[in-house]
């Protein structure tokens, strides 16, 4: 749904609206919709463009192909103290989460920490909009979720990992969180597929064909190939980690683990994630949020201008005053989808 055809712009609210309809049009339950529609919403207006309203194909390919259940209902499960996991019934992560949300606050605020172990689940999103909210009422949050096998571990031959996001926030005094959101390979998946579409190359280092040889043209990493770990041996580990965290830890699949072949058109992973919520103010971290003040203050002394998730707040900041940017045939095309089948 890239378009290089002019850009226009829509207020956020209503570009959530018609992606709520266009969700329940194709085969989601008003709730899960909602959901969907926010997250995919909050992507375009902070430009996180991998993961807006390009997505939105895929999700109905998705749907339609029986692949997932879009209005399944997730369980959430009271494990432990520090324990919930839910069965996302084979639907998406979003949902789940959600369902999830206030036990695991209510634990992680008794206990200092909390987890949710999500199984059964499809993420097809941008990773920070399941850890911001966390932060915004002064909790720390790490989320992990694993994807399909399209990575090739540091030194092997062929793809095993997922392009497996990590994503961290944590509470800032005065300013809004600190947040990080970044794919484990040399780059998202999506991203490979918009240099695709726009006949650019990629960056060196990324990617290699079906020989195993590295290459630059994305189209090669799509068919056939595949990407690399970013940063060689440590970017490989922390994929590893991703694997075990999202998927052992929770029930869920390894990014290897399943097959989609017979549903086509179906794009989602059906795989796991799991989201660790931390209270500082059990403990020495009292004043956490001063504190990360103090390092991103020190941070940007020792040179470092900009924070992860600076760019996305700029932009989030003048969508919100100005409208989100989005292509005119894409809007278009978005409201034929909220009125067809
Ligand atoms: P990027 O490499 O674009 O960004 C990674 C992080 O680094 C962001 O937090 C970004 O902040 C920050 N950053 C970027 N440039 C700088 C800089 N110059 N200085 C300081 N910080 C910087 O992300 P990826 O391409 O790795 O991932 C893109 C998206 O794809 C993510 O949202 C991820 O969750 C999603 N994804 C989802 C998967 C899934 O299975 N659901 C799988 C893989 C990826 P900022 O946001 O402000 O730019
Ligand atoms: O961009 O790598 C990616 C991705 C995988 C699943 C959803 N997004």
């Amino acid at each position: 749904m890239t378009s290089p055809s002019a850009l226009t712009r829509i207020p956020y609210n209503a570009l959530e609206d018609l992606l709520a309809a266009i969700f329940e049009r194709h085969g989601t339950s008003p709730g899960v919709a909602r959901v969907l529609a926010r997250n995919c919403a909050s992507a375009q207006r902070d430009g996180a463009m991998s993961h807006g309203v390009f997505r939105i194909p895929g999700y109905l390919s998705t749907l339609k192909s029986g692949w997932v259940n879009g209005t399944a209902v997730p369980a959430v499960e009271d494990l432990a103290p520090g324990f919930v996991a839910v069965d996302a019934g084979n639907g998406f992560a979003q949902p789940a989460l959600e369902a999830a949300r206030d036990l695991v606050t209510r634990k992680a605020r008794a206990n200092g920490i909390a987890m949710v172990a999500i199984r059964n689940s499809h993420h097809f999103a941008a990773l920070w909009p399941d850890v911001e909210p966390f932060a915004q009422e002064g909790l720390v949050a790490l989320a992990f979720v694993n994807s399909m096998a399209c990575v090739v571990p540091h030194g092997g031959s062929k793809p095993l990992f997922g392009t497996n996001p990590i994503s961290f926030a944590a509470p800032r005094a005065g300013a809004d969180p600190l947040v990080f959101d970044l794919a484990t390979s040399a780059m998202a998946h999506g991203d490979v597929q918009i240099a695709a579409r726009q006949g650019e190359s990629l960056p060196e280092g990324c990617g290699v064909d079906a020989d195993g040889k590295p290459t630059c043209d994305p189209a090669e990493v799509l068919n056939g190939g595949a990407l690399l770990p970013f940063g060689g041996h440590k970017g490989s580990a922390l994929s590893m980690m991703v694997e075990l965290l999202a998927a052992a830890l929770t029930g869920g699949n390894f990014s290897f683990e399943f097959d989609w072949s017979p549903y086509p058109g179906a794009k989602t992973p059906w795989t796991g994630e799991l989201v660790i919520v931390i209270d500082p103010s059990r403990g020495a971290g009292r004043d956490f949020a001063k504190r990360t003040e103090t390092l991103v203050q020190e941070m940007g002394w020792a040179g470092q201008a900009r924070q992860p998730g600076d760019r996305r707040y700029q932009q989030r900041a003048e969508a919100l005053a100005q409208g989100v940017v989005i292509g005119e045939e894409e809007l278009a095309h978005l409201r034929e989808l909220a009125s067809d089948r």
